[in-house]
């Protein structure tokens, strides 16, 4: 049995950096994703794809020349080196389940195809005809065969049982894993069979971390948990259950997810958002600027559990469901935040504040739980942090349990220790207790890694 799956420490944290190009995320990890703490960029797909503005083209593959709208392929050498030196890997985010839905066209790297012909790689016998629906696409969630046999929006479906098509797919992620990659999002996992993942992962010329996206939809045949044999699995139901949780404001439901079937903490991995649920069409999404703070309070929850391995979303602002990257995917941050339409969410202060908290917390245990309120959550991990989340609309004044020793600590929501003082709100234990009030809509995170004196 191959260990087919390199699990990361599950205190890393991981950047999706949506629509932003190469160039722009060397020089981003160099100046703050790797000095903040971030471990993984998971970046957008790599291969030649469709042309057009929209941010979807890029899951239209023509051919897997290392070309896309982010950058070419020594651009893409040269980011993984660059943030590789800053002690940052890169995840590619694999779409292997199909090519394009256009009919014909030309490729943004110049290859020419049509659908169900790309030359040099697959022909029609490289493709699915599932003889269903007309028009052979995927209507039927509930039919196992038609899911990973028939057409996702169309997309031509390849034959991933077929040793040709294995291997052509595994010299694509070889040739990603050549230029430096350590880690792939296997995009439409659920429309793959596990097995056909399991074997094309066994031809890898090295393991890798994999992340797999396998849509938890209930009652449906195919199972997230099909998929844990090869890799990670994006837990949906997680996603789902925190912006209810944080959308809605009832959040002390959260402790413990061990007994509600989902993948274990694990194999999950585990995000407030992604590129697809906020831009959800069946359901009020948790995005950048949902109402109540909600965004940030449910990252600064997601990185302070322990439940699965977390990804932060960072993208740009958008009006439309296809409006693509600002500037082909220049990224601009700034301090703390953004411009240009790039929300360098990453750099939001309470985010990039939990990435230090999870790394000095590690794998310790979720403790002292205490909620006064249904939008009232505090809890510790093990002996070196504890946080407290406000979704109220009012300030929390509380007295709370904690299993840190006795001494004076940031909070590093609101500051940081500067030469031993707090820039922000300062919290004293002592005798396993401390008093502090959290602002509305906010939260307080302290941990030993971030030691000071100042007022609470
Ligand atoms: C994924 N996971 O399974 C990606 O996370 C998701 O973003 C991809 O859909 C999908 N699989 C296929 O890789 C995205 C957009 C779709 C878009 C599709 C192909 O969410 O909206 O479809 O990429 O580019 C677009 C149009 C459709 C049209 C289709 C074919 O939006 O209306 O039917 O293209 O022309
Ligand atoms: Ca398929």
């Amino acid at each position: 049995n191959v260990t087919l799956n390199a699990r990361q420490n599950p205190t890393e944290v991981i950047i999706q950096m949506f629509g932003w190009s190469w160039d722009s995320i060397a020089a981003e990890c160099e100046a703050f994703i790797g000095p903040a703490g971030y471990s993984w960029v998971q970046v957008s797909p790599p291969q030649e794809h469709i042309t057009g503005g929209q941010w979807w083209t890029e899951y239209q593959p023509v051919s897997y020349k290392i070309q896309s709208k982010r950058g070419n392929r020594s651009q893409f050498q040269n980011m993984v080196s660059r943030c590789r030196n800053s002690g940052v890997r890169i995840i590619a985010d694999a779409v292997i389940n199909h090519m394009s839905a256009i009919n014909s066209g030309t490729g943004v790297g110049g290859s020419s195809f049509s659908q169900f012909n790309y030359p040099g790689i697959y022909q029609r016998q490289d493709f699915h005809t599932c003889n269903r629906n007309g028009n052979n696409d995927i209507m039927n969630y509930n039919d196992r065969y038609e899911v990973q046999n028939c057409e996702l929006n169309n997309l031509a479906d390849l034959a991933t049982e077929s040793d040709y098509v294995r291997g052509k797919i595994a010299a694509y992620l070889n040739d990603l894993l050549s230029l430096g990659v350590e880690g792939l999002r296997i995009d439409a996992a659920k429309h793959i069979p596990t097995g056909d993942i399991s074997n094309i992962l066994s031809r890898l010329s090295r393991v890798v971390y994999i992340t797999q996206e396998v849509i938890f939809g209930p009652g449906e045949p195919i199972l997230p948990s099909e998929y844990t044999r090869n890799g990670d699995v994006q837990e949906f139901r997680y996603t789902y259950t925190l912006r209810d949780a944080f959308l809605g404001g009832t959040i002390n439901n959260l402790r413990d997810f061990s007994t509600w079937g989902w993948v274990a903490g694990g194999q999950a991995n585990a995000f407030v958002a992604n590129h697809d649920t906020e831009r959800d069409h069946f359901a009020t999404p948790l995005k950048y600027d949902s109402p109540n703070n909600a965004y940030v309070l449910a990252h600064v929850f997601s990185l302070a559990h322990p439940y699965g391995q977390p990804s932060v979303l960072s993208g740009y602002s958008w009006s439309n469901f296809d409006t693509g990257a600002p500037d082909n995917g220049a990224g601009r941050c700034s301090g703390s935040g953004g411009s240009g339409g790039w929300l360098c969410q990453h750099r939001w202060l309470a985010i990039s504040a939990m990435v230090g908290f999870r790394r000095t917390v590690g794998t310790a245990a979720l403790n002292n739980w205490q909620s006064p309120a249904n939008n009232r959550i505090a809890f510790g991990r093990g002996t070196t942090g504890f946080v407290a989340i406000n979704r109220a609309t009012s300030a929390w004044t509380g007295t709370f349990t904690t299993s840190l020793p006795n001494g004076s600590y940031c909070d590093v929501i609101s500051g940081n220790p500067v030469n031993g003082a707090c820039s922000g709100f300062a919290v004293n234990v002592s005798g396993g207790r401390f008093t502090a009030t959290i602002p509305a809509l906010s939260a307080l995170a302290v941990h030993t890694g971030a030691r000071g004196t100042g007022t609470g």
